[in-house]
């Protein structure tokens, strides 16, 4: 990837996306193509294949999803199932047929199996049952994953799918019973202090363990990816070194994007309450989902290729919170 590649973001309006368009730009990639969700809706295959006919990029950023937190996730079920199969199954055949010269899917720690031994290693892929509350989702990305390496071995696509731990950062959704932890915990606590409220309530036991990757620090390690030299690149995509032996022994052309690093709901609830400066109360209510107790990926893979992240939490929550005030 040059710094004259055609590059097309997908779904460079969420959290991810932006972030790469901002990483890009920064590194002065001159060439990007984006378009937004009303001008090209990516889960209508006639349309996704018209983009790439017209506009045949050189690389792509598979950024786009319907995402949400634990509780969109079981409220949505057919949403987060449909829209993702659609969406990924349209824009890797595309990209495919137009001749993309490389890929990268995201997708989440969550395709890991619910009680996989910690970290979690990239070979754990489809080896037990996955957690019931984001099943349809985790599914979706699953099938991503095979579809990447499945066009691979019968196409010679050059397809890698990336899975970070749970992103944070500027940009977020902060809708209350839809966003993920960080910017629904930002923003109630945000309004509780505004309001002087003494008790704020937070969802579940807190005893569940969570990995934060921040946003800008995903974009630096999808580029880092994408701009690999042919054979390291190659080495992500064939663990074993040939198709049949990757196939045969779950090597899926995949890698973990991580700090390496996860705390507890509680500490995560502390740290909150440092940032935005709340004193009060925490409830937990119980009837809330938990969801998996503990999703901490092994990043050895990729900090074996020389990436490391940049963002620590407390300060990734700080610029989170400052985004949040500005909006
Ligand atoms: O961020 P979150 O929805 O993602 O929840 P998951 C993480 C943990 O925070 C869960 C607790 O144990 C929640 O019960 N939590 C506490 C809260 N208070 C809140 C709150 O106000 N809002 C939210 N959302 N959580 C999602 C998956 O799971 O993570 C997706 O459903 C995806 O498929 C995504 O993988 C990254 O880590 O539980």
């Amino acid at each position: 990837m040059n710094l004259q590649s055609k590059i097309y973001i997908a779904g460079h309006c969420g959290l991810v996306g932006s972030a790469l368009l901002r990483a890009l730009g920064t590194y002065g990639f001159s060439h990007l193509v984006t378009r937004s969700h009303a001008e090209l809706d990516l889960t209508d295959q006639t349309a996704t294949e018209a983009f790439f006919a017209q506009e045949k990029p050189d690389y792509v950023f598979l950024a786009a999803a319907r995402v949400g937190g634990i509780l969109a996730n079981n409220t949505y079920p057919a949403d987060f199932i449909r829209d993702n199969l659609a969406i990924q199954t349209n824009v890797l055949h595309s990209a495919w047929r137009h001749r993309v010269r490389r890929l990268l899917f995201l997708g989440s720690s969550c395709i890991y199996p619910k009680l996989a031994p910690q970290p979690l290693k990239e070979e754990y892929l489809l080896t037990g049952p996955l957690e019931p509350t984001n099943r349809p989702y985790a599914l979706a990305k699953i099938a991503g994953i095979e579809m990447c390496w499945s066009y691979n071995r019968q196409h010679g696509t050059r397809y890698l799918a990336a899975m970070p731990a749970n992103v944070y950062g500027p940009g977020d959704n902060y809708h209350p019973q839809d966003s993920h932890v960080i910017p629904a915990l930002l923003r109630r606590f945000h309004d509780a202090t505004q309001r002087g409220d003494t008790s704020v309530t937070v969802w579940g036991t807190g005893t569940p363990r969570r990995e934060f990757l921040y946003s800008d620090d995903v974009a630096d390690a999808c580029l880092y990816l994408m701009r690999l030299a042919d054979a390291d690149f190659d080495r992500l995509l064939w663990p074993a070194g040939d198709a049949d032996d990757s196939s045969a022994l779950n090597l899926a052309p995949l890698i973990n994007i991580g700090v390496g690093q996860d705390l507890t709901i509680r500490e995560l609830v502390e740290l909150v309450g440092q940032t935005v400066g709340y004193t009060g109360e925490v409830q937990y209510d119980t009837s809330k989902p938990d969801g998996t107790p503990r999703k901490l990926l092994d990043v050895s893979r990729l900090n074996a290729l020389g990436w490391a992240p940049r963002t620590n939490l407390p300060t990734g929550l700080a610029t989170a919170y400052r985004d949040l005030l500005a909006d």
